[in-house]
């Protein structure tokens, strides 16, 4: 077993923590490998494929919720913190996951969903069993609004919309009182003001700690803590619910939750784990404290500002075009804000976001190009970029045009309310959710060109992209000039350069519409990052005293001197001896 040191010297003097030089991949295990042919991907499945993520060379897996669950929202809604779902595999399977990782030096981090849970764990049976349970406290009761009675409309406690639609409050006939789901009804809000369920979530965190877990990634660690008072939200044009993102947002004892809970299970471990705080709505202000060292919080936070640049006024349902200007000015914005006290995670995709090439790049014409000039546009920044299983071959949006075939909670909720209340046509709503909707992020890894990709000899639990017959592991896999290879190449580059892990960055060209350029300097290296985000050539001066600069890695086989064609990228470099 090769060991791992938690900690490495830079430089002379300053201890870093590993995973400022490490790259993430997340796997989606529902849709990543069926070992058994249910058509589920599975522990065994991702256990038969860690040498293609080390093939790979990326240092970290994040793998997505294994625990019990009813699969509401494809385990994101957890009845038992100490179990894996059978549906994935046992314990044992996992242990030896844990082992395999390990003894290929890479790292496991865990899902944490703690803002919630399902209403089928046995802390939620229990809260609900009568209002005199000691549990009772341990999510948000709350009875009818003054004046109404239980189940009549308006008579929920707030104003406040779900993330998957309808009210955030569910009534439970038997006490007459509603509990707090932001997401699911399903999915129970966990009450952190009480001091037993903070108790409960470290130890349940300790108890995957000392099972040798090297981090957590918190799903919507933001929402924990909540303004007690509850108060209604804003009301907006077209809209029967209330914004209650403020009141139930980053609340008054967030920082003191999360500093505890880095107390609580790390303690006297510094620099050993890794933790990023999944953050909807984030701003750079709140982000620079939240991963600033001293202050003993997250290591890092996802952001959501680059992913919602396409969001029009009524958000991810109604997307409208984006200019590559916004998308470049958001992410030097986040350069800049978090270069010096915090650090960044750099992603275009996860199980929640549409496919990266099909959304900000182009999935016709100019795929290769696209999706690798996004990944360089990406892996080049300050920060630990993270990788969504089949990103690093190129899929792309699947595009179902039957409502039957998607799975996801949320655009089923929406599809919904869409035809339903919002009296909108299906016509309308299908290509919607053809460009906006998760299941894109969630149609099974293509491994092969075969019937099942090479993912499953079963039916697959949601449909395959048919264009698996092209784009695809086999296909790509050792194959020169590959998307594959390609994704190699900058995880290689940054654990070979340090300028790609310390540099500063600086935006060069910010007027351009479409240039994505930026240096990155170290006292020794500078390195010059040059990604044209558009499908139309373009001329460019060279920078000063980069004219004959060594090229580091392009998506194209030959380059032109001050020109960059459709989707071109290409970093140089140059040292200060
Ligand atoms: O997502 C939280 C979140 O805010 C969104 O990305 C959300 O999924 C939705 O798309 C908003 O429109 C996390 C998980 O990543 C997601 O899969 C879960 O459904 C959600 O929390 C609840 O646990
Ligand atoms: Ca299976």
């Amino acid at each position: 077993m090769t060991t791992i040191d938690p900690v490495h010297l830079v430089g002379e003097t300053a201890l870093e923590p590993w995973w400022r030089s490490a790259v993430v991949y997340q796997v989606y295990p529902r849709s990543f490998a069926d070992s058994n042919g249910d058509g589920i991907g599975d522990l065994r499945g991702l256990i038969d494929r860690v040498d293609y993520l080390h093939e790979l060379g990326v240092d970290i897996v994040w793998l997505s919720p294994i625990y019990a669950s009813p699969h509401d929202d494809n385990g994101y809604d957890i009845s038992d913190y100490r179990a894996i779902d059978p549906t994935f595999g046992t314990l044992e399977d996992f242990d030896e996951l844990l082992h395999r990782l390990h003894a290929r030096g890479m790292r496991l981090v865990m899902d944490l969903v703690v803002n919630h849970t399902s209403d089928e764990h046995a802390w939620f049976r229990e809260s609900t069993s009568s209002v005199d349970s000691p549990q009772r406290d341990w999510y948000w009761w709350r009875p009818p609004r003054p004046g109404f009675r239980a189940g009549e409309l308006g008579a929920e406690p707030t104003n406040w919309g779900s993330f998957f639609s309808g009210s955030t409050w569910q009534l439970d006939e038997k006490s007459g009182e509603y509990y707090l789901h932001l997401f699911s009804k399903k999915q129970p809000d966990l009450n952190w003001e009480n001091t037993d369920v903070r108790a409960a979530v470290y130890d349940m965190m300790r108890w995957w700690v000392d099972r040798g877990v090297d981090g957590f990634r918190m799903d919507v660690i933001n929402l924990i803590s909540k303004d007690p008072a509850l108060p209604d939200g804003e009301l907006s044009a077209g809209s029967s619910y209330g914004d209650g993102f403020p009141h139930y947002s980053a609340g008054p004892r967030i920082h003191e939750f999360l500093q505890e809970m880095n107390r609580e299970v790390f303690a006297g471990r510094p620099g050993v784990y890794l933790t990023v705080g999944e953050m909807p709505g984030v701003t750079i202000e709140q982000a620079r404290l939240f991963t600033n060292p001293e202050r003993k919080e997250l290591d890092m936070v996802f952001q959501f500002e680059h992913v919602g640049l396409d969001h029009g006024p009524r958000g991810k349902w109604d997307p409208r075009p984006l200019p590559p200007s916004a998308l470049k000015a958001s992410l030097a914005r986040w350069q800049d804000g978090l270069g010096e006290v915090g650090w960044n995670s750099l992603y275009w995709n996860n199980h929640d976001q549409p496919r990266a090439v099909s959304r900000f790049g182009d999935d016709g014409e100019h795929w290769f190009e696209s999706a690798t000039a996004l990944a360089t546009a990406l892996h080049l920044q300050k920060g630990t970029p993270y990788i969504y299983q089949g990103e690093e071959i190129g899929m792309t949006n699947v595009a179902f045009d039957s409502i039957d075939d998607y799975r996801d909670i949320e655009t089923l909720n929406y599809f919904t309310e869409a035809v339903g209340e919002l009296g909108l046509d299906a016509d309308e709503v299908m290509p919607v959710l053809a460009s906006t909707s998760r299941d894109n992020a969630r149609t099974p890894m293509q491994w092969t060109a075969e019937p099942g990709a090479g993912f499953s000899t079963g039916t697959p639990w949601i449909g395959l992209n048919p264009n698996r017959e092209r784009i695809n592991v086999l296909a790509q896999r050792g194959v020169p000039g590959s998307v594959f290879e390609y994704y190699k190449s900058l995880i290689a580059l940054r654990h070979e350069d340090a300028t790609v892990v310390h540099g500063e960055f600086e935006l060069l060209w910010p007027e351009h519409p479409t240039l994505f350029a930026y240096t990155r300097t170290t006292a020794a290296a500078e390195l010059l990052v040059l990604v044209n985000l558009g499908g139309a050539t373009e001329a460019f001066e060279t920078p000063p005293g980069w004219n004959g600069a060594e090229l580091v890695i392009a998506n194209y086989s030959d380059a032109k001197e001050g020109e960059l064609r459709p989707w071109e990228a290409r970093v140089l470099r140059r040292t200060s001896a």
